[in-house]
């Protein structure tokens, strides 16, 4: 069985265990620190990063971008109809958005609305860019799912966590990309690819008291007497 080295709240990880979930492969996962990397795991990762995948075989895998197109090239396209000019496109398309993973978790973890706005520019970019190409098909130009959509799931699902839960919408100004998300959102990729406490993991990270978006987080979630419902907010 494939298996997925993966630390919870990883973006390239998602990237991965989406496209395994949307292709319905089983796969084992196995989490580890970052903080303090297993040896057996440094042995395996020439990088030090996860995702690594180990192949049916035993080979170990590194580099999202590799190991998504070893599983389309090992185990059959998502969408077998494509000319090798729109799997290009569609690649270029994808590394657009694995580009901004580490902007998008940079923006959150921001501690000022100031350094929000200058880490967003980035981001805001890629999402008009994006926004341009969008047309009027659920997914990435098509109605099923393809790869397009599985690279801009993590950036979309992450999005929408923290429009939930502070209230803050990256993707304001962009209503064919708020479209695409609540179609991606349905699809139930999102949840099915990351672990059970992934949003508990992920706003504790992304929305603590020592970010902006957290302490935002609080005014939105504050009660009228202007008491905090935990201690940890606020
Ligand atoms: N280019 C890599 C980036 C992966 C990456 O940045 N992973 C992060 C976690 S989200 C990591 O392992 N960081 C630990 C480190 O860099 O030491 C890929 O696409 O797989």
């Amino acid at each position: 069985m494939l298996k997925v080295i993966s630390f919870t709240i990883c973006p390239f990880v998602q990237r991965v265990t989406a496209l395994l979930e949307a292709k319905g492969f089983p796969y084992e996962i196995e989490y580890i620190s970052l903080k303090d990397k297993p040896q057996w795991f440094l042995d395996l990762s020439p990088n030090g990063q996860v995702p690594v995948l180990i192949t049916e075989s035993g080979q170990a895998l590194f580099e999202s971008d590799a190991i998504v197109e070893y599983i389309e090239d090992a185990y059959g396209p998502l969408n077998s109809s494509l000319t090798p000019e729109q799997k290009a496109v569609n690649r270029a398309w994808s590394y657009l958005a694995a580009k901004n993973y580490l902007v998008q978790c940079s923006a959150q973890r921001s501690g000022d609305e100031v350094t929000l706005n200058e880490r967003s520019v980035k981001l805001a970019k890629a999402f008009a860019s994006i926004e341009k190409e969008l047309g009027n098909a659920r997914f990435f130009n098509t109605n099923e799912v393809g790869m397009v959509d599985i690279a801009w799931l993590p950036l979309l699902h992450r999005a929408a966590l923290i429009e939930r839960h502070a209230g803050y919408d990256f993707l304001a100004g962009y209503p064919k990309l708020k479209r695409w998300q609540q179609h991606l959102l349905f699809t139930g990729l999102a949840e099915k690819s990351v672990a059970t406490d992934f949003e508990e993991a992920f706003t504790g990270f992304y929305l603590s008291d020592q970010t902006f978006l957290g302490n935002r987080n609080c005014q939105v979630s504050a009660p009228a007497n202007n008491t905090c419902a935990t201690d940890s907010c606020c």
